[in-house]
């Protein structure tokens, strides 16, 4: 059994993957994937012709739409389940789900997140050249890890960041 995600790390929608595959327990492949990038990377885009990471691939069965994803993982690696038992708790799961995703991610992520931690001042943030408000690294790529390895941690005040 062969599980590969194909994600960005500092991605929220990989790590929603990620936590669902520790939730079970289950070992996987992780291969970085940038859909920001300014040349389109063709493995991504033959996975996903919309570009975007998540995708996951179970034995050959490549599947994008983390909601998709995760339906999937729950429904081929039934225990423990991350999906209530009862309809109405079923669909309060789903309300929250959908509530995150149509309307917290772009406010909270791609304008909160990006601009304020990432510095971002273009739609795609790697063509600025990152500067990492923790460690000041200028290098895009180093400014972009060193953000993601700041997310574990207690955020910054806003006055802080960079
Ligand atoms: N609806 C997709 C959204 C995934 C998504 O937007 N991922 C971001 C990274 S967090 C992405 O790939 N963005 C690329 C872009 O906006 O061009 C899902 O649920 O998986």
């Amino acid at each position: 059994m062969t599980l590969v995600l194909t994600g960005l790390e500092i991605s929220v929608y990989t790590r929603i993957v990620r936590m669902a595959l520790a939730e079970k327990y289950l070992r996987y492949s992780f291969v970085e994937a940038d859909p920001f990038a300014e040349a389109p990377d063709p493995a991504l885009l033959r996975m996903n012709p919309f570009r975007r990471v998540p995708v996951l691939s179970h034995d050959g069965f490549a599947i994008f739409e983390t909601n998709a994803i995760l339906r999937y993982l729950d429904a081929a690696f039934p225990e423990p389940a991350l999906v209530p038992h009862t309809p109405r708790a079923a669909a309060r799961m789903a309300q929250v789900m959908g509530i995150v995703d149509c309307y917290g991610y772009w406010p909270l992520v791609r304008q909160g997140f990006s601009h304020r931690v990432l510095g971002s001042t273009t739609s795609r943030w790697r063509q600025r050249g990152a500067t990492c408000w923790r460690c000041t690294a200028a290098s895009a790529t180093g400014g972009i890890r060193c953000a993601a390895a700041a997310v574990s941690r207690p955020p910054a005040r806003p006055s802080q960041a960079r």
